[in-house]
């Protein structure tokens, strides 16, 4: 008898080791990306990817901004190859930074051969596929095959990619120490996948909810978005992401006693992200917040918050395989989704 979810349920639980891979790959490439990021000094960091990777994007130029403090900007793969103009300032050299778990996604790849024939500047790929066509043309790649998958929906993927970039992006931008502290990652993700269950079950088999609002605001908030598409394609549940100050400008207007706001908190702004949940409650809807401490679920890894990020992945991943699992749908298999997306593209 096939069990629903097997491979999901798997690749979720056992990420932390792909985080491992993730940190020792980046760490091997330690000099190799020092001298990458200085020789491209001048450079823009463009990122792009398509759905789960696009959104990783967003996650990956607020972070580059914040820890290194160049311009960088995340667009999805398919704007850039249909409407490359628009994406990008031309005029200024760029650093393009194609993330993709397969390494075969028709869009992906068309914008990087573009972006090549143009000659832009170097590409750097993060993939979990270090053989595949679109690995092959970086001129720097981060592959990380532990964080391969069977299951459609990217989890454990998304989430050695992110690592890896993270990682990537403290080295380069000289901050040693912040990467150190990065290998202990893998043990906090396994204890927040321990504490994170029970929570994780009750919302996702609560079937008084029907709706789901993530809120995450600067390098959460591409987790928000990303965690927002898991809910859809796990679990076929309406779902949608805002940054935590945009939600009270119209889409509030939504919540309900039906509602689940789900906010990812963070430290430096957590007033200002608390008073939205409070406000959220305050009209009716059911609120769940996740942070490192003060929420309804605490990482308490004493990680900085930079580095981090990745902790709120478990938890949501779990909650949307629990709420497919308690519909009698099968995660590993999305409806009228295909692990990789290839097109016919001029
Ligand atoms: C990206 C993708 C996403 C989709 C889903 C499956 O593939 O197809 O567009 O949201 O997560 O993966 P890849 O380029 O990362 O292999």
């Amino acid at each position: 008898m096939v069990t629903l979810g097997a491979h999901t349920y798997e690749e979720i639980i056992s990420q932390p080791r792909a985080w491992k891979q993730a940190l020792e790959v980046t760490e091997s490439l330690r000099g190799v990306i020092k001298n990458f990021w200085m020789d491209n000094s001048e450079k823009q960091v463009l990122f792009t990817g398509c759905g789960s990777t696009y959104y990783l994007s967003l996650v990956a130029a607020a972070l580059v901004r914040e820890i290194d403090g160049r311009g960088a900007y995340g667009v999805p793969a398919g704007e850039l190859f249909l409407y490359p103009a628009t994406t990008y300032d031309h005029l200024k050299p760029h650093i393009l930074v194609a993330i993709s778990r397969s390494g075969t996604t028709s869009e992906t790849l068309a914008a990087v051969k573009h972006f090549q024939q143009a000659g832009r500047g170097p590409v750097l790929v993060v993939t979990n596929d270090g053989e595949s066509p679109l690995a092959k043309r970086g001129d720097l790649t981060l592959a990380v095959p532990e964080g391969q998958e069977k299951s459609v929906a990217q989890t454990r993927s998304f989430a050695s990619m992110l690592v890896a970039v993270t990682g990537f992006t403290a080295l380069a931008a000289g901050k040693d120490d912040l990467f150190q502290d990065m290998f202990k990652l893998p043990e906090s993700g396994s204890k927040v996948l321990e504490v994170s269950q029970p929570l994780a079950k009750s919302l996702g088999e609560n079937f008084d909810l029907d709706s789901f609002y993530f809120l995450g605001s600067g390098i959460r908030y591409g987790l928000a978005c990303e965690v927002n598409l898991k809910m859809k394609e796990m679990s076929l549940t309406h779902s949608e992401s805002f940054y935590f100050m945009e939600f009270r400008h119209g889409p509030m207007s939504m919540v309900t006693d039906t509602s689940a706001v789900i906010g990812l908190l963070s430290t430096t702004q957590y007033q200002y992200e608390q008073a939205v949940l409070d406000h959220m409650k305050a009209l009716g809807s059911n609120v769940f917040s996740l942070a490192e401490s003060g929420a309804d679920l605490n990482f308490s890894s004493g990680l900085a918050e930079a580095i981090r990020s990745v902790l709120f992945l478990p938890p949501l991943q779990l909650m949307a395989y629990y709420r497919a699992i308690a519909k009698g749908l099968d995660p590993d298999k999305p409806k009228n989704l295909s692990a990789v997306v290839e097109l016919e593209l001029g």
